[in-house]
């Protein structure tokens, strides 16, 4: 099974609740429609219409099949992921603390040896050569002092970053700033509806050829993955937001950059599509918590979520999930060099 998110084994320490209950006493509210128009308008974010689209694929992966019918109501979306210069205005207003900065309790994590019981969080750290495609441990590396303000560990930092995404955020920590925006994260539907901008039953959310004339459409992987990124993008890791063409509702980077997280839980496969189209699912809310745990680690109970669009390390020898229909599923307290996230606002 080709993987490029492992579970990282860290933990849930829910500080968000305390944290964001003072971060909206800091934060005006929004009472008028007017005052939420503007929000929305100085927001940077897009109008998507609702409709009935084919959602996954029978084509790729087995997690993305079925595909099936689903309808979505109309909503507004963030035309970029969050970037670093967003989440500081919110870390300045809150003093919120992301879980990679919070030393993880032992007791979430039965059988961890205690040196690795550490603030950190994973980075992608290319090998010289690999022995075996399905160890991701070769190449990820869990970083005593990775956090969003030094992606690449203690010595890096975002100085230059602020217009790249956001990275290294938890399930917690994308909720907790949708929270204080007055936004919410999307479910998946909504955001595989969103990421294939109009074009119904697309390969890719520009149409059905990866680099079509040539020419790279998102920020992804070109090469031999892990060893050999040819960087024909220009990008060997996070891009600045918006340096990629929109897709067709005018939204950027939905595909590559970086995977981004929903608010479903995860399921292995898709439900079977409606017989009738009176059946059709009205904005599914994904699987149950209890049906989201990894198998293969039944000691670990971390639930996980469903995260979309690819990343910077989607390779076509590796993960080719640079879809609309692509899904991965992230335990909630894991956050990486390459998963950050956008809000949605629901219509009022
Ligand atoms: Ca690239």
């Amino acid at each position: 099974m080709e993987s490029q998110d492992p579970a990282s084994g860290r933990c849930t320490r829910n500080n968000a609740h305390e944290q964001l209950q003072k971060g909206r006493r800091m934060r005006p509210e929004i009472e008028s429609s007017e005052q939420w128009r503007n929000s929305i308008q100085a927001n940077d974010m897009v109008w998507i219409p609702g409709g009935t689209f084919r959602m996954g694929s029978d084509q790729h992966y087995p997690e993305e099949a079925p595909s099936h019918r689903v309808a979505v109501d109309g909503f507004w979306i963030d035309a970029t992921p969050v970037t670093n210069r967003q989440f500081k205005a919110f870390i300045n207003a809150t003093g919120y603390v992301t879980t990679a900065q919070i030393v993880p309790d032992p007791r979430d994590y039965p059988g961890a040896l205690p040196e690795m019981i550490y603030a950190g969080s994973l980075v992608f750290s290319p090998p010289s050569r690999v022995n075996d495609l399905e160890d991701w441990s070769q190449w990820w590396d869990f970083m005593k002092g990775a956090n969003w303000r030094r992606p690449c560990g203690p010595k890096s930092n975002i100085k230059e970053l602020d217009d790249h995404p956001v990275v290294h955020v938890s399930y917690a920590d994308a909720l907790a700033y949708a929270t204080w925006a007055s936004k919410d994260l999307p479910t998946e539907a909504e955001w595989e509806f969103a990421a294939r901008g109009g074009l119904d039953g697309a390969e890719f959310a520009w149409g059905d050829t990866l680099a079509p004339d040539g020419r790279q459409m998102a920020n992804t992987w070109q090469g031999n993955f892990p060893i050999q990124n040819l960087r024909t993008d220009g990008y060997e890791r996070t891009s600045p937001v918006k340096t990629f063409p929109p897709n067709g509702y005018g939204l950027y980077d939905m595909i590559g950059n970086v995977w981004e997280w929903t608010s479903d839980w995860w399921s292995d496969r898709h439900e079977a599509d409606a017989p009738k189209a009176c059946c059709v699912p009205q904005n599914p809310r994904g699987g149950l918590e209890a049906a989201s745990y990894d198998p293969r680690q039944p000691n670990i109970r971390i639930p996980r979520k469903v995260l979309k669009g690819g990343s910077h390390l989607c390779a076509p020898n590796y993960c080719r999930r640079y879809r609309p229909a692509a899904r991965h599923a992230e335990p909630v307290d894991t956050s990486t060099n390459h998963v950050g996230f956008r809000c949605v606002v629901r219509s009022r």
